[in-house]
């Protein structure tokens, strides 16, 4: 696995960050070393894929990045007739994910697009994961993803929704990014990486409120859901049609 240093050295300007070649060779390291939680996060979209499975369904991974969520749904779909959809608008992702799924048999057919989720047609499906990818689309742009979401679900069919977010309570919201901060030094990166990565995330991530996805996810119909995991300022929930 390589190291991520990509903001280990002072940048005379930090541009915004990019999904390129250099972020896809260091992005299992990255992501381990930034998102609390992660492993436990893809196991337990593992573990929700072989609970809410149905025969004859389409599972999708919306915003694949190397294809880990794809892999923790194939492991554990046994039921009959079943495909994985994994979408990502990055081709330094889509290139390196097809190699990587390709390393590992499986009877459960998966096809990766190069595309944008709020492009893509959502059918027949049991399983929907966005895993740390709506918080990357425009806020205005978002709604229509997870009604669309809704609408492609079968009766009983869950979507999975893990994002970083924020708190309008400024007490409560630094005391949580000071201890995502602590993750990050307890992991390695240095005060200069922190900040730079805190730079070129500002204009391209826009996390919402616990209380927005809630509200979102009401409105395009899920009658229930929950939050399964959190720890410091990242989530995951689950809302079952
Ligand atoms: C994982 N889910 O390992 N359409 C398609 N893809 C997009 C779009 C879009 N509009 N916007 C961003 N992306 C993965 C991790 S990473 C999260 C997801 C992170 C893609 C982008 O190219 C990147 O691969 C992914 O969403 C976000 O479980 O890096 O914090």
């Amino acid at each position: 696995m390589q190291k991520d240093q990509i903001f280990a050295e002072p940048l005379a300007q930090v541009q915004d960050f990019r999904f390129d070649d250099q972020v896809a060779d260091v992005f299992p390291d990255m992501i381990q070393r930034s998102v609390p939680g992660y492993q436990t996060i893809i196991q337990t979209i593992g573990k929700l894929t072989a609970r809410f499975q149905q025969a004859d369904s389409q599972y999708y991974d919306l915003g694949c990045s190397l294809g880990a969520a794809t892999l923790a749904m194939r492991r554990n779909i046994s039921a009959a007739n079943c495909r994985i959809i994994a979408v990502d608008n990055s081709s330094a992702m889509v290139e390196r994910c097809e190699r990587h799924l390709q390393a590992f048999r499986s009877q459960v057919p998966v096809q990766v697009l190069l595309a944008d989720i709020r492009q893509q047609s959502i059918e027949q499906a049991a399983v929907v994961v966005i895993n740390f990818t709506l918080q990357f689309l425009p806020k205005a742009d978002r709604a229509a993803l997870i009604t669309r979401v809704y609408q492609g679900l079968k009766p009983g069919g869950v979507l999975i929704l893990s994002e970083k977010f924020i708190s309008h309570d400024n007490t409560a919201n630094d005391l949580l990014i000071d201890l995502h901060h602590d993750f990050k030094r307890a992991n390695g990166y240095s005060e200069l990486e922190i900040s730079q990565k805190r730079s070129a995330l500002e204009n391209v991530m826009k996390p919402d409120t616990l209380a927005e996805h809630q509200q979102r996810l009401a409105q395009a119909g899920f009658s229930s859901q929950t939050l399964w995991f959190q720890c410091f300022n990242f989530c995951s929930m689950v809302a079952i049609k």
